[in-house]
């Protein structure tokens, strides 16, 4: 955090990170301005509270024209999945979100930063992966429009910093909300909704930071003491890239998803833009991606992959694997 920041600046602040609405939200930016001190040290912030004043802005316009209130976010999903970041401030969200899609995105010393969901395209082999950073989130601070966001993504990523912050002592505070929200993080098995029940959610618990001296304790911690074997833990290095590579691995494993590739009888299969089914899904479920007749007319199938043999013949109910190539016949 730049020096000299003056008690009315730091005021104004809290007054944004406490904003609800956007009309509280481009008072307290202005109050920021005001108060900022304009020099080199606070290029950055001045240029930030610029952005994100003329963003409310357009914002504000726009509701007006359209005459609706706008209440919340919501991202629609893209790609084979949306994994949703989400815990407390600092822990380095914004930073994951820039190292696995490339999205650059505001980072800094300061919690206010990510005020509405960050969105990015994470590459994994030939497929695009959804990658949602919220804001942070605590037990005495979030959103409503966080919460339904959460409930529809396919993976939780809570991220927490093997730093000297309190993160990894928030964890149980931050489960809590959730379950009081009907939303039940799960480490195994799968996710998924009931029509009135809570939604299962299934969850990785990313730590951050791993690059810091002492990390490796506070990690151990974390595992003994507080996770207990609840939900994978995973350590990484935004800063260093560490173990980037086998999050991605581990996110795509997570989301429950196969990849299944179509070919036309004598035709080389394309081996470009797969379905993307869920786990345990056969061939007519594959068909039924394509369209909804080709289910119903479908007679057999040729499967390279899983099968014993490739171009084995298979029936409607054999259950497709990662990566598999099929032929379907009708
Ligand atoms: N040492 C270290 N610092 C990191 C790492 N990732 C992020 N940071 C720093 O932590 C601070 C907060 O990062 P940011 O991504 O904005 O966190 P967010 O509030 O969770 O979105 C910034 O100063 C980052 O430079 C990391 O892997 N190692
Ligand atoms: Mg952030």
């Amino acid at each position: 955090m730049p020096a000299n920041l003056t008690p009315q600046y730091l005021a104004a602040e809290e007054e944004y990170r406490r904003a609800r609405t956007i009309e509280e939200k481009i008072a307290a930016l202005r109050k920021m301005w005001a108060y900022l001190p304009k020099h080199k040290g606070t290029d950055k912030l001045q240029a930030d509270i610029k952005a994100k004043l003329s963003r409310l802005k357009k914002e504000l316009e726009e509701e007006k024209k359209s005459g609706k209130r706008r209440t919340g976010f919501y991202v629609k999903k893209e790609g084979a999945g949306q994994v949703v970041l989400v815990g407390p401030p600092n822990t380095g969200k914004s930073s994951l979100l820039k190292v696995l899609t490339g999205k650059e995105v505001n980072i800094a010393d300061y919690p206010f930063t990510t005020q509405m969901p960050d969105v990015g395209m994470m590459p994994y082999e030939d497929i695009q992966i959804q990658i949602v950073d919220l804001p942070p989130i605590t037990k005495e601070r979030f959103v409503y429009w966080q919460i339904d966001i959460i409930r529809g993504a396919d993976l939780l990523l809570i991220v927490l910093a093997l730093d000297d912050g309190d993160s990894v002592f928030v964890f149980d505070d931050l489960i809590e909300l959730l379950k009081e929200k009907n939303i039940i993080p799960i480490g195994e098995g799968k996710g998924g909704m009931e029509l009135f029940g809570p939604v299962k959610k299934k969850t990785i618990v990313i730590a951050n930071k791993a690059d810091l001296d002492g990390a490796d304790e506070v990690l151990e911690f974390l595992k003994e003491e507080v996770v207990k074997n609840r939900y994978p833990v995973y350590p990484v290095s935004c800063k260093i890239k560490e173990n980037l590579l086998g999050l991605k691995k581990l996110i795509f494993n997570s989301l429950g998803i196969i990849r299944v590739y179509t070919k036309e009888p004598g035709k080389p299969p394309s081996l470009e833009d797969p379905l993307i089914l869920k786990e345990g899904s056969n061939v007519k479920d594959a068909a039924g991606k394509i369209h909804k007749d080709f289910a119903k007319n479908l007679k057999y199938a040729r499967v390279w992959g899983s099968s014993r043999f490739p171009g084995q013949r298979v029936e409607q109910d054999y259950i497709l694997k990662d990566k598999d190539i099929v032929e379907f016949h009708i």
